[in-house]
């Protein structure tokens, strides 16, 4: 079997765009992959504390992602789902990945760029080397595949890179020590794929057709959250923006209009019917009975996944546990590569 790696970080207001661009596929990959979810809370602390709350906020977030992932339907028994703080490899492989990446190849990270805002001097040093951390996240497990929205395309191609450098630079020594993967041309870490796909592997803010959907958003009306309740979802969706023409009665209308596409693509990510047959339905009808459809849609598919999260929340010792048993699983593996990155490298253990 071929293995997945993804995360989410803790970072609070998981919304839609998290669910339909990463967590819901996730639980859909469990049937064909090896599958390694990881709720990433060391990514979370690159940000500034007044993103990430402070300790006892940081805490309730690894366990409310802990408990979307269950809540959508991931099996912990089935699969590994722990928190990256709990496996120290995700450190080390990151200082290595440090060494291997090269300064040209992360200033051209547009995250960096669009999270650091104007005032770069001020970012965490940990911003920066974010995606090296990602890489190390998912080449500790030698990952082959990874679910992401369209936004961490960019990342990906990064850890490929490291990914290749560091098998072209140690090529030597990964032959001496008899760790190279025929597969691979004698590489030691796969070239990891992402799997972006589907009509919501990039949902777009409410309020604005330009800017994707997000969790530091400061408008919440700008997305629609897990836990928020029946109205809130309903009224989210009532105001969200549109354009005064009504919905076009073929996808290709949808052209130049990112709010109407945006909301077209989430109901047809939610019902799994084709963009087409929505607009064979609702085409050329107001944007209220789209809306008032897409509303019942939401909410009955949302609900319950809100529900069975503040029910999962309500009991941390439990989330807990999982992400303990998860993070022993892990490190077996961990353990493992770090070895052999080790004996390549050279260093004396
Ligand atoms: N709008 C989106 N549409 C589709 N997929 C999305 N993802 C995020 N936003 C959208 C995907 O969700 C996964 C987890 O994201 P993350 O928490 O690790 O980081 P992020 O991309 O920084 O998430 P946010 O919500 O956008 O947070 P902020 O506001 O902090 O930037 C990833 O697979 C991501 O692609």
């Amino acid at each position: 079997k071929e293995r997945v790696f993804s995360g989410v970080q803790p970072t609070g207001n998981l919304h839609l765009g998290n669910y339909l661009g990463a967590i819901k596929r996730f639980a859909e990959l469990q049937e064909s992959y090896e599958c390694i979810y990881c709720v990433v809370d060391m990514h979370a602390i690159t940000q500034d504390m007044r993103v990430w709350g402070g300790p006892e906020e940081l805490k309730r977030c690894i366990r409310e992602v802990t408990s979307a992932y269950l809540a959508a339907g991931i099996d912990p028994a089935k699969n590994i789902v722990f928190n990256q703080s709990q496996v120290s490899g995700h450190a080390e492989l990151a200082w290595v990945f440090n060494c291997v990446a090269r300064l040209g190849w992360l200033n051209r990270m547009t995250q960096f760029k669009e999270k650091a805002g104007k005032d770069r001097e001020n970012a965490s040093v940990g911003l920066y080397a974010y995606p090296t951390l990602m890489a190390a996240d998912i080449l500790l497990y030698r990952a082959t595949h990874v679910p992401v929205g369209e936004d961490q395309k960019q990342h990906i191609e990064l850890t490929r890179d490291i990914a290749q450098k560091f098998n072209n630079d140690f090529a030597a020594s990964i032959t001496r020590l008899g760790l190279g993967d025929a597969a691979l041309e004698g590489g030691y870490f796969p070239l990891t794929e992402p799997l972006i796909g589907g009509p919501a592997a990039r949902v777009m803010s409410l309020r604005d057709g330009s800017k994707k959907m997000s969790k530091s958003d400061p408008s919440d009306l700008s997305r629609i959250n897990l836990t928020d309740d029946a109205d809130a979802v309903a009224s989210k969706i009532r105001k969200a923006k549109t354009d005064p023409e009504p919905l076009p009665s073929e996808a290709d209308g949808l052209k130049g209009r990112p709010e109407a596409e945006n909301l077209v693509g989430i109901y047809a990510a939610l019902s799994g019917e084709s963009r087409e047959s929505i607009l064979a339905t609702f085409g050329g009808g107001q944007f209220s009975t789209f809306k008032a459809a897409l509303v019942d849609l939401a909410v009955t598919r949302l609900g319950p996944i809100g529900g069975e999260m503040k029910r999962l929340v309500a009991d941390p010792g439990h989330i807990d546990a999982i992400l303990r048993n998860g993070a022993e699983r892990a490190r077996v593996i961990a353990d493992e590569t770090m070895g052999q990155v080790k004996d390549i490298l050279g260093f004396v253990r």
